[in-house]
């Protein structure tokens, strides 16, 4: 089934009930004109010639226009491809030329970026803008377009989305995310956190990742309930929508930032039945101040992009800070040894998953994905976890080379490689330090060609800067005569981590 038509089952019921709400522009949609507006876009691709499977690249500010853009790539039969609105064009150029989309969509500000690409590139794609809700060349062509659109018919395994995650290779790779995956895992979550009619979400994630596009939109979409929009996360603003919102999502830092507020009070947070913490670790501190202020406990869970979400803390039972709660219905977890032999309880090892919400490879990478699986079919997550006695799940680490910041991931080696091609670099190895507010931040050790040169932390962070989205640029560099090795040559990153990785 196309995901559109599961999502949007309840949009004619709903009819005149606030679908979207943007408190920072007073902008407010029903999902009638939700329905409608994606209607428009399926049209309006439509009759540009979109065919089944095409790629329809997105790089956009967050709104109501995005989301029913989304709806309508969908509806349309495309498949969506949204991109983080801070990659540089050095990133862009990449991604165009890797999923060669048929369409692109960029802000008025990005399109000479998009144009100078079109014309690199092999395959060619239709360019349209889209600013501000209502602004762009997107919107204006699509306001003579119908209000309603049959939704192309596709099946559970026909992609829904592609999106982009950098590796330990350094080469991002394109997740293939089929309808189906997205439609169980999202009914999956519906049911186990226990939406009901009424719920109104707090949204204030960005929707280019999965944790803000498809665990937020999904769930409150399959239940037709409001969505508070808030473009970027801001903890006052926030605060004055709470009272307003009966489930909020976040990555941990969204937690910590309010916490920080001095007028963060259980009063703010009291009509919020459910507060939900993925995309990186939620310290237990956290989870316990969280608790002492407002009386509530964060529900923890685990996901990652290529599989949707794995496991979470339960509704009802008890919710232990520090895990990630069970597995979810229909998906199975379990912890192997480097023999791929399962291992006992409290043990730990690589944290392995199968189920309907594993997707369906990387883009154009055969050989890729099937390095990630098991012979049985089981994804290798790159997560090192326990499973406890009462089934509870810990991530306690990865054996992936992976930095996780304010919820964004950042391979190390994508840095290094372009660190290594500055001038005056002879060679960097890249590792986190302990960030108080995105929790791990980059940082960066640098040996220099010749130690006397002049090479300084500015100059490399600009550098950096023209090339990679700013939230992959170093924040802490030191330089080093050379890098930690162990005997067999291999960077210990561990021993650098210890060393300059502190607060
Ligand atoms: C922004 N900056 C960052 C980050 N975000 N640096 C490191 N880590 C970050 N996460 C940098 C910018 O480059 C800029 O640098 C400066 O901070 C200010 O940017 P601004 O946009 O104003 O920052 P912010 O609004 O304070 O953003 C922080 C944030 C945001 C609210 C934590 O990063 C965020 O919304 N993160 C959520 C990410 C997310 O949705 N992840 C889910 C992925 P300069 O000043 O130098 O220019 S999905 C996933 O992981 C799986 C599936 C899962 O389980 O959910
Ligand atoms: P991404 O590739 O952006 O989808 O990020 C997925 C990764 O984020 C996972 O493989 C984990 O390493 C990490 N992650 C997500 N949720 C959690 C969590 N609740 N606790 C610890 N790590 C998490």
């Amino acid at each position: 089934m196309n995901l559109y038509q599961a999502l949007s089952e309840k949009f004619s019921a709903a009819g005149d009930r606030v679908a979207v709400r943007m408190p920072e522009t007073g902008l407010q949609w029903t999902f009638k004109q939700l329905a409608e507006r994606a209607a428009q876009y399926a049209n309006l691709l439509t009759e540009n010639g979109i065919k089944p499977g095409d790629r329809v690249a997105v790089q956009v500010e967050k709104g109501a226009d995005a989301l029913a853009l989304y709806l309508g790539v969908l509806q349309s039969g495309g498949t969506y491809l949204p991109m983080n609105t801070a990659y540089t064009p050095n990133e862009l150029q990449y991604f165009v030329e890797n999923a060669e989309p048929a369409f692109v969509v960029c802000s008025t500000g990005q399109s000479s970026v998009f144009s100078s690409i079109n014309d690199n590139v092999k395959s060619h794609f239709k360019l349209f803008t889209l600013d501000q809700d209502g602004v762009g060349t997107l919107c204006d062509s699509a306001d003579s377009m119908a209000k309603s659109f049959e939704t192309v018919e596709r099946d559970d395994n026909d992609l829904a989305s592609i999106l982009y995650t950098s590796g330990t290779t350094g080469r991002p790779k394109g997740a293939m995310i089929s309808h189906g995956n997205l439609l169980s895992n999202g009914k999956v979550l519906l049911d186990y956190w226990g939406w009901e009619e009424g719920d109104t979400l707090l949204h204030a994630l960005p929707i280019f990742h999965v944790h803000g596009l498809f665990v937020a939109c999904s769930c409150a979409l399959l239940n037709a309930g409001e969505m508070i929009f808030f473009k970027k996360f801001d903890a006052r603003m926030v605060m004055e929508e709470l009272p307003n919102a009966t489930v909020m999502m976040g990555v941990p830092t969204f937690y910590t930032r309010l916490l920080t507020e001095q007028t963060f009070t259980r009063e703010l947070a009291e009509n919020v039945r459910l507060f939900i913490s993925g995309s990186a670790p939620l310290l237990e501190e956290t989870f316990n101040e969280f608790e002492a202020r407002t009386g509530k406990r964060i529900l923890e869970r685990y996901g990652m992009t290529e599989t949707g979400m794995n496991t979470s803390n339960p509704l009802d039972g008890e919710r232990i800070a520090g895990t990630v709660g069970y597995p979810l219905p229909g998906t199975e977890v379990r912890i192997m040894d480097g023999n791929n032999k399962p291992m006992g309880a409290g043990e730990v090892g690589s944290l392995q998953v199968k189920g309907p919400n594993v997707f369906q490879g990387y883009w154009r990478m055969p050989e890729k994905t099937a390095e990630e699986f098991t012979a049985d079919g089981f994804f290798i997550t790159g997560d090192l976890g326990t499973i406890d006695a009462k089934g509870y799940v810990s991530i306690v680490g990865r054996s992936k080379d992976l930095i996780i910041s304010g919820g964004y991931n950042i391979y190390p080696k994508e840095v290094e490689m372009i660190l290594n091609d500055i001038e005056g670099v002879d060679e960097s190895a890249v590792f986190a330090f302990e960030h108080p507010d995105f929790g791990e931040g980059v940082a960066a050790a640098i040996v220099k060609t010749d130690s006397q040169a002049e090479l300084n932390k500015e100059d490399l962070i600009a550098a950096c800067k023209e090339q990679i989205a700013g939230f992959k640029v170093p924040r802490r560099i030191v330089f080093l005569e050379e890098l930690p090795r162990n005997t067999m040559g291999k960077v210990q990153k561990n021993v650098l981590r210890d060393l300059y990785g502190k607060q």
